[in-house]
């Protein structure tokens, strides 16, 4: 699909964006998030030439913001010869058309901007074809815009018949598409959880690295197991993820799987649309929520991390926070460490705090495996293929009035498995 920002164009596009301050929110997280919005611009290869927010009770439903400010708004960009507006919400399908009239130029919200972003950077078969997932179920709804181009273009009455066939093939052809891809992503997840099974099978427990997006996810992994994934000052710098094998120092192995950072107002869709790689976070014993202490916005940030979190069905799962980047705190406290007790402070790009960090891994996968004794049902057989899809089942007894199990279960599944457990038999070691 074709980018919606490009840097081939003769000139750099310039942008601009525009902020509103709900009530809901405070005039700091209305700037915050509009630097963001800049950053991601420049990302997709923009230049930032302007902004502009206002003060709202709630969206206007026509414009998004009131029509007299997207009017002030549209004079200046025509004087400073914007090419796109930027809004840092999402618009609505009508919303979007309204603007463009006013604006008379190209308009698009943060979601647009984000999926021009992944679309740039998609670089596996699996990543582009969530990220095309993604753009069509966006468009689907917006399709009514090329309608209205057309029937403007062509005088509009006597028109409308055609544009109406047109959109309707549109459609179907868009529906058609999005159901292919769901086809060929469901086998990517086959396939991935085919892979993941095996190596629950090596008795590796799985840890998955989570953050906010720039946070050090991939150079934390360069760091600590010698990859070599590419880490930039960029937003959205990994799409796809990367697993790594890595000894901890009694020998413990552990998998380590780098995956796709998170943002705040990160598109529900887009959520959807990365399934199979978020599969990786979701199936981990355990997670290494990477922080950039050194951002103002740190907070803000794990927040956000932690709603996508709920958004994936991967809550309450063992979580070691790593704060991340102190060599840029200049000693000024690792206050975090009053804020989040068992967290740990590194620096992936000097090695400060990895030893540390590598220590507590240790220690937190130590029980990450632990035998239980189960009776299931010799009719629950669904239950059954699932202890020896996700566990380990060290001995096994059909021969009872139920069967009789001693597996290893992963602790974040123990719940699932709860009403069979008979008891538990002991923490596992090392593997
Ligand atoms: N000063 C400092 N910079 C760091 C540290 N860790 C990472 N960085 C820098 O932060 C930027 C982002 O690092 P990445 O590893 O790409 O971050 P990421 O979390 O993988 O980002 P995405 O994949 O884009 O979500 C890069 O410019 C790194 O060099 C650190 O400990 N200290
Ligand atoms: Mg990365």
């Amino acid at each position: 699909m074709k980018a919606l920002i490009t840097t081939a164009t003769k000139r750099t596009e310039r942008v601009f964006l525009v902020g509103v301050e709900l009530k809901s929110r405070n005039a700091l997280d209305t700037r915050d998030s509009l630097e963001e919005l800049s950053e991601l611009a420049c990302t997709a290869g923009g230049q930032v030439v302007g902004d502009g927010t206002q003060k709202l009770e709630a969206p206007v439903a026509g414009t998004f913001i009131g029509s007299g400010k997207a009017d002030e708004f549209a004079r200046h960009c025509r004087q400073t010869d914007v090419d796109t507006v930027i809004f840092d919400d999402e618009l609505s399908p009508a919303q979007s058309r309204n603007l463009e009239r006013v604006f008379d130029c190209k308009v698009l919200d943060r979601t647009s901007l984000i999926l021009d972003i992944f679309a740039q950077r998609a670089r596996t078969k699996e990543g582009k074809l969530q990220i095309e997932l993604a753009q069509l179920q966006h468009l689907l709804p917006r399709l009514t815009r090329f309608w209205g181009h057309l029937s403007r273009q062509k005088g509009g009455i006597g028109m409308r018949g055609d544009g109406e066939t047109q959109l309707e093939t549109d459609r179907r052809r868009v529906q058609d598409r999005i159901a292919r891809i769901a086809r060929e992503l469901e086998v990517v997840r086959r396939q991935r959880s085919t892979q993941r099974q095996g190596r629950q099978r090596n008795q590796w427990p799985l840890a998955s690295i989570v953050g906010y997006t720039n946070a050090g996810k991939s150079t934390l992994l360069n760091a600590l197991t010698g990859a070599v994934v590419l880490a930039e000052d960029k937003l959205f710098a990994t799409l796809d993820p990367t697993t790594r094998r890595l000894r901890l120092p009694t020998n413990q192995n552990v998998l380590l799987t780098d995956t796709v950072g998170f943002i705040r107002k990160l598109p529900h869709g887009l959520v959807e649309a990365f399934k199979a790689t978020l599969e990786e976070v979701v199936q981990a014993d355990l997670l290494l929520h990477v922080v950039d202490a050194s951002h103002p916005q740190a907070d803000e940030q794990v927040q956000a991390v932690n709603s996508v979190l709920d958004e994936i069905g991967a809550t309450g799962k063992p979580t070691l926070m790593v704060f991340n980047k102190t060599d840029k705190l200049n000693g000024n406290g690792h206050t975090f460490l009053d804020r989040y007790p068992g967290a740990v402070g590194v620096s992936a790009k000097t090695g400060e705090g990895l030893p540390a960090l590598l220590a507590e891994l240790n220690s937190q996968v130590r029980p990450v495996r632990e035998f239980m004794e189960l009776s299931v049902p010799h009719e629950a057989a669904a239950v059954i293929a699932r202890l020896h899809a996700v566990g380990q089942v060290i001995e096994r007894d059909y021969e009872g009035e139920k069967a009789w199990f001693k597996a290893r279960i992963p602790p974040h599944l123990h719940e699932e498995f709860a009403p069979f457990i008979v008891r538990e038999l002991q923490t596992a070691g090392s593997a």
